[in-house]
């Protein structure tokens, strides 16, 4: 078992923690909270870079080792960072438990290193239409990152 967390920073008050875990080479189990969301969808990515010096601005685009399109989670057509989105409540938290298979913590798709990003907007997951939509889903600012290391 392999185990990671990222903890998020913002300078727009959201917080919370990330946990990976995963089991050889079984999918990636993706569970959190997050905190300071106005309700509703929020874009989920990892991106590619772990360099936070600019904020979230410098974590890259979306983790794309393949060199596809950005996509739903359960597209095989999807950057391997593209997790979709979370769903904050009316209290503006996000609880979630993702199962993803495209996500590593070990071997050439291994996100250690990397960051989770949460976004101002919801993400399009690819269909809306617009050149932007096959890169970034539309989800809008950077709002809350961290970089994902290893955990005990
Ligand atoms: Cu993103
Ligand atoms: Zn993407």
């Amino acid at each position: 078992m392999v185990k990671a967390v990222a903890v998020l920073e913002s300078n727009q008050g959201v917080s919370g923690s990330i946990f990976f875990s995963q089991n050889g080479n079984g999918p990636t189990i993706i569970t959190g909270n997050i905190s300071g969301l106005k309700a509703g969808l929020h874009g989920f990515h990892v991106h590619a870079l772990g360099d936070t010096t600019n904020g979230c601005l410098s974590t890259g685009p979306h983790f794309n080792p393949e060199g596809k399109d950005h996509g739903a989670p359960d597209d095989e057509n999807r950057h391997v960072g593209d997790l979709g989105n979370v769903v904050a409540g009316d209290d503006g938290t996000a609880t979630f438990s993702i199962i993803d298979k495209q996500i590593s913590l070990v071997g050439p798709n291994s996100v250690l290193g990397r960051s989770i990003v949460v976004h101002a907007d919801p993400d399009d997951l690819g269909r809306g239409g617009t050149e932007l939509s096959l890169t970034t889903g539309n989800a809008g600012e950077r709002i809350g990152c961290g970089v994902i290391g290893l955990q005990e």
